[in-house]
Parts: C-alpha cells; sequence; structure tokens
C-alpha cells in the first residue's frame, strides 16, 4: 500500500486536573496527531509527546519537525506490505522514539481498516477487557490526596499509582494503605531518586506495593540491577525500556521484576509487541504504562494491553478521567470490574471527531507522496 498524503496536527487538550509528576507538571496533552490517507481510508495516529523533555528527550516541538524533515518522506517512499515495514523504514533515524511511534500507530489503523481488522486482532490480544488502574498526581497535601484517591476509587478504579518524589513518598504511601489495606497501590518515583537512595526506597517495602517504577535515572539499568537486591517490592521500569534490545539487557542483567510498556516510548506497536514477547519468554510480567494519550491513542493502548502476558492493570483511564471533552466521539467508559472493553472495529477503533479536533488544534501541516 502507498500512503497518498500524511497530515499532523499540534494540538492543546486541557486536562480535567494538571498532572504533576516528581520532575514536571502539566495542564493539558501536546500531542501531535497525525491523519494518513490512502486508497479512500482516512487513518489516525497520535505521538503523546509533552510539552518539554522532562519524561524523554522528546518533546511536541522535536516530533514536529523530525516527522516533517524526515519520517514523512521515508513513509511516503516506503512500500508497505504491513504495519511491521514501518519500523525497519524509519531505522536510520536514531531515537526519536515518539515521532516514530505516531506514524507507526496511524498506519496500523490504515492496515486494520483495509483489512477489516481490530488493531486487538493484529496483535493477538486474547481478552475483550483489560483490567486499568489510575496514576494520581503529585498533590498539595496528604488530605488532599486521600480525597483524590477515594473519587477514583468510587468512580470503581480497583488499582492506584502514586507518583512520588524525595518529601512526597514514604508518608503519602503510608496514608493511602492505611486507609485502604487491601487496596492495589504502586508507586513512581520518574527518575527522581539515586543509588545511594537504597535504604530510603527499602521503607517502602512495608506497604505491599505491586511495585515501584522507575527509581533511578531515566537512561540507567545498570544501577536499577545494584537497587535491586536492596528491595523487596518488585522493581519495575518504564523509562529505561525504550527498544526490545534495552528490554533484553535488563532481563539479561537481572534490573527488574517488572516492564512497563507504553508503545510511544518504544517508537511503536511492533516493538512493543516483541518487548511484550521476549519478556513472556523470560517470566517476567508487562504492564501497560500511559501517556495521558487522547482517544486516538487511547484505543490503541487498550488493544496493545489484550495481549496475553499484560498481568497487571494499566494505567489505561477511561477518556473522562483526563478530558472533560476528547477528540473521539466514542471515548472509553469503566466497566464494573475496573476494565475498559477492548475495541472490535477495523483498525484502533477511535471515532475521531473532526469538528472538535479542528477546534483544539494549533497548527497544522501536509505532505503528499
Ligand atoms: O511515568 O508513567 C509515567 C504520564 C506522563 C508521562 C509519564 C507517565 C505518566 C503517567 C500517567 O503516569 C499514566 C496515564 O496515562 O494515566
Ligand atoms: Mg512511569
Amino acid at each position: 500500500m502507498r500512503i497518498e498524503r500524511i497530515e499532523l496536527r499540534k494540538i492543546r487538550l486541557p486536562y480535567v486536573s494538571p498532572f504533576e509528576t516528581s520532575g514536571w507538571r502539566e495542564e493539558g496533552s501536546f500531542a501531535v496527531i497525525v491523519r494518513l490517507d490512502a486508497d479512500g481510508i482516512v487513518a489516525w495516529g497520535e505521538s503523546p509527546v509533552g510539552g518539554a523533555p522532562f519524561y524523554n528527550e522528546e518533546t511536541t516541538n522535536t516530533v514536529w519537525s523530525i516527522q516533517q524533515e524526515f519520517l514523512a518522506r521515508m513513509l511516503l517512499d516506503a512500500n508497505l506490505n504491513g504495519p511491521e515495514d514501518v519500523t525497519p523504514a524509519f531505522a536510520k533515524v536514531r531515537g526519536n522514539r515518539m515521532a516514530k511511534a505516531g506514524l507507526e500507530f496511524a498506519v496500523w489503523d490504515l492496515f486494520g481498516k483495509a483489512r477489516g481488522e481490530s488493531l486487538a486482532k493484529m496483535l493477538g490480544g486474547t481478552r475483550d477487557r483489560v483490567a486499568v488502574g489510575v496514576s494520581v498526581g503529585i498533590q498539595k497535601d496528604i488530605d488532599t490526596l486521600l480525597k483524590v484517591v477515594n473519587a477514583y476509587l468510587e468512580d470503581g478504579y480497583q488499582r492506584i499509582k502514586l507518583k512520588i518524589k524525595p518529601g512526597w513518598d514514604i508518608e503519602p504511601t503510608r496514608a493511602v494503605r492505611n486507609a485502604w489495606p487491601d487496596l492495589k497501590l504502586q508507586v513512581d518515583a520518574n527518575s527522581i531518586y539515586h543509588l545511594s537512595d537504597a535504604d530510603h526506597l527499602a521503607k517502602l517495602d512495608e506497604f505491599g506495593l505491586l511495585l515501584v517504577e522507575q527509581p533511578l535515572e531515566h537512561d540507567d539499568i545498570f544501577d536499577h540491577a545494584k537497587l535491586k537486591p536492596h528491595l523487596k517490592t518488585p522493581l519495575c521500569l518504564d523509562e529505561s525500556i525504550v527498544s526490545p534490545d534495552h528490554a533484553r539487557w535488563a532481563i539479561e542483567m537481572n534490573a527488574c521484576d517488572i516492564i512497563n510498556i507504553k508503545p510511544s516510548r518504544i517508537g511503536g506497536y511492533a516493538d512493543a509487541k516483541r518487548i511484550h514477547d521476549l519478556a513472556e519468554r523470560a517470566g517476567i510480567a508487562v504492564w501497560h504504562g500511559g501517556m495521558l494519550e487522547t482517544g486516538i491513542g487511547r484505543a490503541g493502548n487498550v488493544a496493545l494491553a489484550s495481549l496475553p502476558n499484560f498481568t497487571l492493570p494499566g494505567d489505561i483511564s477511561a477518556n473522562a478521567r483526563y478530558f472533560h471533552r476528547d477528540i473521539v466521539t466514542n471515548p472509553f467508559t469503566l466497566n464494573d470490574d475496573s476494565t475498559l472493553s477492548v475495541p472490535t472495529a477495523p483498525g484502533c477503533g477511535a471515532d475521531v471527531d473532526e469538528v472538535y479536533l479542528d477546534e483544539v488544534t494549533l497548527e497544522r501541516w501536509e505532505m503528499s507522496a
């Protein structure tokens, strides 16, 4: 299949409430949305990148520039027999994985629509519902945190992740654990600690957490391997696992118990599935992370999370947890068992609200074959 036209949009979609981590605070989505046209089919993708390079190296503007200057032409020139051909077509471009992922995702949507197959089916998904939870940002005090967590539990979410940082780690986690002794609970440090904090991090062991996510540097595997024997809490890597090779290194070095998979961080669905498969063979659990995606990226996340080795609840909440109004007309709603239903329509299954998308578009660019 030949792609005839690529359209990119910078959007600004405000969150229901600001999201704060150990390293940044964002008030809304700064994603780049991709539209492809081919053979009368319209397909969509999303690079759910941050406005600033505080999660990884990429930003809205680096995605925007790398896609326009390099990736768009490579994609238009590629002769695609399937979505798996996109990753090799981009191989010369180093890094810039979120830029690649938005385009690769749109090609999965395109082939799914052309073949009449859902993304979940194409990827090898085996369930029709995926277990999900909520990632709760840093709050101004513990009282507020307990109210925020309580509201999500009342919405029906059965797993909570707390963002932590020095000065906001042991006590907030203790307060939530004391309030809900049986809650599935985990924490995420977004790379704010150092190996010298090992004893401090071990204080989390008493709370019976599902996991602690990415305590050390964003590009580290080696020190995580040294940290792991100090912790009883299962150690999970997010930022550090940017490719199947990184996943293999982490597993061979015994640097983690669990891997967080985000297709955008990894450069697309093909390599995300490779990580899922190699972790499964190694007996390492994976779970699906999130980048506060719009309804487009979210549909893809739900499809990927339907693969069998996603054995822990994902950071894939219903659209309403993020946006008052999303850019799709078919948002996910939470089922009463804290799951989202996997789309069955051809492609990713997101029905894009083009009227509202136009309203939230800041800039638009296109290239034709
Ligand atoms: O580290 O998992 C993370 C959001 C943006 C960037 C990084 C992370 C997150 C989240 C939110 O934790 C997960 C979600 O999409 O709900
Ligand atoms: Mg994380």
